[in-house]
């Protein structure tokens, strides 16, 4: 990798951190979430409900514990580290005129405390975590007057942290909201519940413009406020592949990967919306609240890289009467099983040269610098003598990296950094599991909420280090 490469680890705040209502933060859409599991669906509640549980209230507590994280960063050589901003903790109803400094001071200190190590912060400005006063007043991205609401909080916390961050996200994986078979995915990306009979996939095209106007605001703005700023976007790269070489299997595949995956890289990369998409939502009778002044956003605010997340890849075949998968993996539940590939115990598939294929589709398309900012295996590890042997993680990660090495070596992909997902377990995002680990660090926390919330090394910690210190060789 070349010098400088940005290795590292990442989280999202409401992930990790816990203290949900300490410090003056407001509640967020993950602090209305209930606990579920592979086959039970987490809950949406509408606020706080007494008796049930809400695994992000604790989350790993990263808010007491961040000093002795960091450290362990530290040690396995960090040179960045990916979190998120809580956006209900800066501004608890989301549309205060002024900031809460308590908010500000606790990420004053997680980046003063990232630098003491030269950890280089990458900040993601929203990752499912909006303020749920903005989902009572405004039905979420429903509403034009979230654009406002999001400029304000991103000029505010670009402007306090100027000089102690440089690597920003705007929002995160915002193209899961195609995912409408359900309301999790709308709802974590945009605050949005569904409406008897709405038709939901208008609701996420206009609420995703919304969002890609606000983005295209914030990297103005953040240009202005510092022009060293780096500011990307951020999509869920899961490649869709053609199940055969049939003409019609090519063509579908084509279609849904721009619609899921490609589309949202496009306008943000770009600064315009594709010629496809226009035409798909002519064909549907969309009439977009789209403004002139909108567009002009857009394309003054391209993004400086690409961010994104890889984990799966997904097929799709035009032939009706194939069994469909049914889950919402690789953005669609119409995807049918790849006959190559292996699955974790939560559906995923193990696809280590989807990565190569996508960063050579996305560098391909948009010349820009690419960052894989999350990649990452989910798996219940077993602690037995305070060890855990996670064998399985290391093989993961190790293809993962051998298909990136190839990316950039064998097909001359500009791949500036890697961040491991969930690098200290977190409180997994679709689950609210805490059995579904990723990390290189074991957090005593169960399911229930039980546990010391003691730190242990994996074995994948050792190997981490190695990898990093021998830059990706090992
Ligand atoms: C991505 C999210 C993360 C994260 C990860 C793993 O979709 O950006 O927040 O959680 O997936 O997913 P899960 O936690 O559901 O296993």
């Amino acid at each position: 990798m070349k010098q400088g490469f940005l290795w590292g680890g990442a989280v999202a705040a409401h992930q990790v951190e816990g203290a949900y209502n300490a410090d003056g933060k407001g509640l967020s859409t993950a602090d209305v979430m209930t606990g579920g599991s592979r086959q039970k669906a987490r809950e949406i509640t509408d606020g706080v409900v007494e008796g049930k549980y809400y695994p992000n209230h604790e989350g790993i507590r990263f808010y007491e514990h961040y000093k002795e994280d960091i450290r362990l960063f530290a040690e396995m050589g960090f040179r960045c580290f990916r979190t998120s901003i809580a956006w209900s903790r800066i501004f608890p109803q989301g549309d205060e005129e002024i900031p809460n400094e308590e908010g500000l001071r606790f990420y004053d200190s997680l980046f003063a405390e990232l630098h003491k190590y030269k950890i280089e912060p990458v900040v993601t400005l929203s990752h499912f975590e909006i303020p749920y006063g903005l989902v009572k007043k405004y039905g979420g991205w429903r509403s034009r007057e979230m654009i406002g609401c999001f400029t304000r909080f991103a000029s505010t916390v670009m402007e306090r942290y100027k000089d102690q961050v440089t690597y920003w996200l705007t929002f995160n994986e915002i193209n899961n909201q195609m995912i409408v078979s359900n309301n999790l995915y709308a709802f974590t990306n945009s605050g949005i519940l569904f409406q008897e009979g709405e038709d939901r996939e208008k609701t996420v095209y206009q609420a995703a413009h919304y969002q890609f106007v606000a983005s295209a605001l914030a990297v103005k703005c953040g240009h202005k406020i510092n022009p060293h700023f780096q500011i990307g976007c951020m999509v869920a790269a899961s490649p869709i592949y053609p199940y055969s070489c049939n003409p019609d299997d090519i063509l579908l595949a084509q279609r849904k990967d721009r619609q899921f995956n490609l589309f949202f890289a496009d306008v943000h990369a770009r600064g315009h919306y594709p010629s496809y998409i226009q035409k798909e939502w002519d064909r549907r009778g969309y009439a977009l609240d789209i403004t002139k002044e909108d567009r002009k956003a857009l394309a003054e605010g391209c993004v400086d890289y690409i961010g994104f997340s890889y984990y799966l890849s997904g097929v799709m075949s035009a032939d009706a009467t194939m069994e469909k998968l049914g889950n919402d993996l690789a953005a669609s539940p119409d995807t049918v099983e790849n006959p190559f590939l292996e699955t974790t115990p939560w559906g995923w598939t193990v696809d280590p040269k989807g990565l190569r294929y996508v960063l050579n589709q996305y560098y391909e398309r948009y010349e820009l610098p690419l960052f894989v900012v999350e990649n990452g295996f989910g798996y219940e590890d077993v602690l037995e003598n305070g060890q855990v042997h996670d064998k399985n993680r290391i093989e993961f990660l190790e293809s993962h990296i051998r298909e990136m090495e190839k990316a950039v070596e064998e097909d001359g992909v500009d791949v500036i950094g890697y961040t491991v997902w969930g690098c200290i377990d977190p409180v997994s995002f679709t689950t609210g599991e805490m059995r579904k680990r990723y990390g290189f660090i074991y957090v005593d926390k169960m399911d229930d909420g039980s546990g010391t919330y003691a730190r242990i090394k994996k074995d994948s910690f050792y190997w981490y280090q190695d990898i990093i210190r021998s830059n990706g060789k090992k």
